[in-house]
């Protein structure tokens, strides 16, 4: 397949309500939308990079800039057969994994669609629909946190994940333990404590957690494996794991017994399955993590978390937690056993409602 045309769109869509983590409180979200244009067929790739360097050094306008000035010019008018392909064609760009991500997830779509094949079935993903869970921000108190669990629970979601930051961690997980006291339910950090500052996290070791998200820095597998000993419930690495190597070291050293999958944070979906394969043989439990995506991004790892070792419930929620009004025209909903149902048209299986999409679009750009 000749990469023929290139479009990007910066995106601006608004959160149905404000999502506070230890890194920030964001109203917004932004993100890239990638039309790339093919023998008649246009594949689409959401790159998740934000408007803020929180979660990632990577941000839209770091993300963009690679796009334009080093992704396109590497792709352009070449023949991309495969995921593999466009690796080989990026080699020589160090890092930005989201915006390679982005690109990478337009060319699984355009081989989905060329072969009348779903992604799931391209993955090698089994199930039709996936198990999927709530991840709930920071809440003005523990009493509006009970009250927004509570919300969510009688929305059928049947496990809970909550953020927490350092002053904000011990009573607003006991209270959420106290209320709920039966409730799959996980804490994420997003790296905001140390080795030293993580101890304080001991007295929820008590809770029957599902896992402990992300205690420490992005950089730092090492102190990982040196806080999870001091722990009975697993730690599970997300912003530390952005490549199968990286993977492979984190559990030989013992930083962590789960792993949080996002496609984005690791290059790609070929890195995603790369790095739930590895675990796999491991005997380590993924899930699939989430990064506020629109409605393409969403498909993508509903089609990734159909994988077999994908054992925990995914931050995947329906549409409707997210935004009023989505980009696709198909609007993911909660199923009652709270799954989500795996697109099964060609390619991610979503089309694109041309008129949110200029709704919500700040910039774009075709190349050449
Ligand atoms: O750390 O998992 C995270 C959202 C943005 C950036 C990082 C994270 C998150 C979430 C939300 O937890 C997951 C989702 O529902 O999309
Ligand atoms: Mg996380």
């Amino acid at each position: 397949m000749k990469i023929e045309r290139i479009t990007l769109h910066h995106l601006r869509m608004t959160l149905r309500s404000p999502f506070e983590t230890s890194f920030g409180r964001a109203v917004t979200r932004d993100s890239i939308l990638l039309e790339v244009l093919s023998a008649g067929l246009v594949g689409y790739g959401e790159c998740v990079a934000d408007a803020e360097p929180g979660y990632s050094y990577e941000t839209v306008t770091t993300a963009w800039h690679v796009l334009r000035d080093f992704i396109a010019p590497a792709v352009l008018g070449q023949e991309i057969n495969s995921p593999a392909d466009f690796h080989q064609r990026a080699a020589a760009i160090r890092g930005h994994k989201m915006a390679k991500a982005g690109f990478e997830m337009a060319v699984w779509d355009l081989i989905g669609k060329a072969q009348g094949r779903c992604l799931r079935e391209l993955l090698g993903g089994q199930r039709r629909q996936v198990a999927v869970g709530v991840s709930v921000g920071i809440q003005p108190s523990p009493e509006a946190l009970i009250e927004t669990v509570a919300g969510y629970l009688a929305q059928g979601y049947r496990r809970i994940k909550i953020k927490i930051k350092p002053g904000r961690d011990v009573v607003e997980t006991q209270a959420v333990r106290r209320a709920f006291p039966l409730v799959p339910l996980q804490i994420d950090a997003n790296s905001a404590y140390t080795l030293e500052t993580a101890q304080s996290l001991r007295p929820l070791d008590e809770l029957d957690l599902l896992l402990i998200e992300q205690p420490l820095d992005e950089d730092d597998l090492w102190d990982h494996s040196r806080l999870q000993p001091h722990f009975r419930t697993p730690l599970c690495l997300d912003e530390s794991i952005v490549s199968p190597r990286h993977a492979r070291q984190a559990i030989e050293m013992g930083a962590c017994r789960i792993i949080n999958i996002k496609a984005g944070r690791v290059g790609g979906l070929s890195r995603a399955v790369a790095i739930h394969d590895l675990c796999r043989d491991k005997g380590i439990p993924v899930w699939c993590g989430g990064m506020l995506e629109t409605g393409v991004g969403r498909a993508a790892n509903l089609a990734l978390a159909s994988l077999p070792n994908f054992t925990l419930p995914g931050d995947i929620s329906a549409t409707e937690r997210y935004y009023a009004a989505d980009i696709t025209e198909q609007r993911f909903t909660l199923n009652v056993d709270s799954t989500i149902t795996v697109p099964d048209a060609p390619g991610l299986g979503v089309t694109l409602d041309r008129s949110a999409l200029q709704q919500f679009t700040l910039q774009s750009l075709t190349l050449p």
